[in-house]
């Protein structure tokens, strides 16, 4: 049996890369909480099952889970978990990996100084620096996170955190791919929870994607349907710049319109011109041999977000828009002058700067300089500035 230490238990995981291992038999997954035992307390009670209910498709049982470590109440057994692991994977969302300017770990950050000088790390950058540095065979690390060019980048993180900890990685038996991964799942509702009879149940469309750069140090298992491939960029900047672009335009201006679900603002005669033009304008900054899949690609993401069985909170999407924006939007602006995309950033502008009059807590990491930027003089260039596009003002509209 191969092993699977995954760092990030969400509903995204439970969905995604532990579907693709069940399905692939032969290998176990034991998941990390960085936080809370509420998971894994729920899913201990259920033996480690729990219920995928594929829209469209039907409930499926996932028994490939063994145990789930709470690293706040045992980081020895992380580590030592992370001796045995062939594989050590996250999903651990964009703010995770506590990165600041030009994509470097941002060594001020809090839980990242702390991690630096204190005995046992919390984060999963401390929990990797200190686990690799005591390995000694192979290993490969599998980013499943929408950033760019994740697994170099959560190297790069890595090796930072190592230098300055005075901690030596043998960077020989290490492998970090870069992957894009898709597969659209919503938070649990108690109407799933009521449906399926599963209080750890999770929702999810019957459409999953999964491209892994062929780099791996160490055995994987015989994920079905998974593309490995020399270069992930094309398929995961037509996922980020696309689907995701997409998805946050429709989240913030969704949001001020007063829609709650995705299928409601895709219905939007308005939204829905916009969007559409989004993702036209978003593919044609794609590489070269992503272009043809552009037209196809556009209606298939049209027709998910329609589905209304989902029910996709347009709140969920628009978290954390301070990690999601730069891919989003900002890197695509970037590369053309996109009308759509610089309304899509025009709408977290506008979200951030309503929030901030209403008084509502941003969920963001940054919700604190968001809600200063918003409440200064100049809000719109405040706002671009938090994420990098203060020269960006020009092409967006008041
Ligand atoms: C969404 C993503 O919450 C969000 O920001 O855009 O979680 C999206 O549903 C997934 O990336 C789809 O694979």
């Amino acid at each position: 049996m191969g092993l699977i230490l995954h760092f990030g238990l969400g509903n995204f995981a439970r969905a995604h890369l532990l579907d693709y291992t069940a399905d692939a038999g032969g290998w176990e997954v034991i998941a990390v909480s960085l936080r809370s035992a509420a998971v894994r307390d729920g899913l201990a009670a259920q033996g480690f099952a729990y219920d995928l209910c594929v829209q469209g498709v039907g409930v499926k049982r996932i028994e490939v889970l063994r145990d789930v470590l709470v690293a706040p109440k045992d980081p020895g057994a992380v580590l030592a978990a992370m001796e045995r692991a062939d594989i050590l994977s996250l999903t651990v969302t964009e703010k995770g990996y506590h990165l600041g300017a030009e994509d470097q770990l941002d060594l001020n950050d809090p839980a990242i100084a702390a991690d630096l000088s204190g005995p046992a790390p919390a984060t999963v950058i401390g929990f990797l620096a200190r686990g690799l540095a005591k390995r000694r065979r192979p290993v490969t690390i599998l980013s499943c996170d929408n950033r760019v060019a994740n697994g170099a980048t959560l190297r790069a993180a890595v090796a930072r955190f190592a230098k300055v900890a005075g901690l030596e990685i043998a960077w020989d038996i290490v492998r970090f791919p870069n992957t894009m991964v898709d597969r659209i799942t919503p938070t649990t509702t108690d109407a799933v929870r009521a449906i399926s009879g599963d209080p750890m149940a999770v929702p999810t469309e019957a459409f999953r994607e999964w491209v892994i750069e062929d780099d791996f140090a160490s055995p994987r298992p015989d994920w079905p349907g998974v593309q490995l491939v020399a270069d992930v960029a094309p398929h995961e900047l037509r996922k980020l710049r696309m689907l995701n672009g997409a998805h946050s335009l429709l989240a913030y201006a969704g949001l001020a319109r007063g829609y709650c679900f995705v299928h409601e603002a895709v219905r939007d005669p308005q939204l829905r011109a916009l969007v559409t033009q989004l993702m036209t304008e978003a593919g044609a900054t794609l590489p070269k041999e992503a272009q043809p899949q552009v037209p196809q690609y556009a209606e298939a993401l049209l027709a998910r977000f329609e589905n209304p069985e989902l029910a996709h909170r347009l709140d969920q999407i628009a978290m954390d828009g301070s990690q999601k924006v730069p891919y989003r939007f900002v890197a695509t602006l970037r590369a053309a002058r996109a009308p759509a995309v610089a309304a899509g950033l025009r709408a977290w502008v506008g979200f951030c700067i309503s929030e901030a009059a209403r008084g509502h807590p941003l969920n963001d990491p940054k919700a604190q300089q968001i809600t200063e930027a918003a409440r200064g003089d100049d809000p719109v260039t405040n706002l671009l500035r938090l994420v990098g596009a203060a020269d960006l003002r020009s092409l967006i509209p008041e």
